[in-house]
């Protein structure tokens, strides 16, 4: 864990002199990770430069939906492992032109336990919790949602059809992570994006100032 922290400490140093703002995007399988890295992509063209860095156990499937939207991805496949770490993120990153983004969308692999673990060097971590995943999760997950910087619960247009008490799912967040910046936003209507990308563009802006 120490070699994983020093690694962390590269990558960012790497990131930051490259001028490049870097998220770790978390969550369980199918949360809607790709979905929201493609949806984020389409309103950001023309306003930032961005690439995605994509884990998966296998398969190069996520980075090639990421490169339809028009952005330079890179895969990694861990062959096993349920985490990424700052070794493989510093493996992506040598396949990057980093000169040339703003900002990296680094999607981790679908689980709620490891990646909570394993610090890659990004600036924020991000953690996307979905409607029809249960509104028990931060009860049961609590080192996941206590560590993260920001929250998006996507599939909020899924509401309707399922049990998920909002209520009793952000008093289990507001109890491990008080005041959680969060984004309630639906992938497929398109609501609530908006808010999240403004979001973005307002972190890339502050990141770039203070260099
Ligand atoms: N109804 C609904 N479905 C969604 C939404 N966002 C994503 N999905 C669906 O959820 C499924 C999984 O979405 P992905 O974006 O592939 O999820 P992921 O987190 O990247 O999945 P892994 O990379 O396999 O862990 C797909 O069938 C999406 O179309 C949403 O806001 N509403
Ligand atoms: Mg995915």
């Amino acid at each position: 864990m120490g070699a994983n922290e020093r690694l962390a400490a590269a990558n960012r140093a790497w990131l930051d002199q490259a001028g490049v703002f870097a998220v770790n995007l978390m969550a369980s399988p199918g949360a809607g990770k790709t979905s929201l890295i493609e949806q984020t992509a389409q309103r950001l063209a023309g306003k930032l430069r961005f690439a995605v860095v994509d884990g998966d156990i296998a398969t190069s499937i996520d980075a090639d939906r990421a490169a339809a939207v028009g952005a330079q991805a890179v895969q990694i496949n861990t062959g096993g492992d349920c985490h990424l770490d700052a070794v493989m993120l510093q493996g992506a990153l040598e396949q990057l032109d980093l000169k040339d983004h703003d900002l990296l969308l680094v999607e981790n692999v679908g689980n709620l336990i490891c990646p909570s673990s394993f610090k890659l060097g990004t600036h924020k971590d991000v953690l996307i919790a979905s409607v029809p995943e249960g509104d028990d999760k931060p009860y049961k997950y609590p080192v996941m949602y206590r560590g993260v910087d920001v929250l998006v619960i996507n599939k909020i247009d899924l509401l309707p059809y399922v049990s998920f008490d909002m209520d009793y799912f952000r008093q289990g967040v507001e109890i491990l992570n008080p005041g959680l910046t969060t984004f309630p936003l639906s992938c497929t209507t398109g609501e609530g994006i908006e808010a999240w990308v403004d979001w973005l563009l307002e972190q890339v802006g502050s990141a770039a100032k203070e260099a």
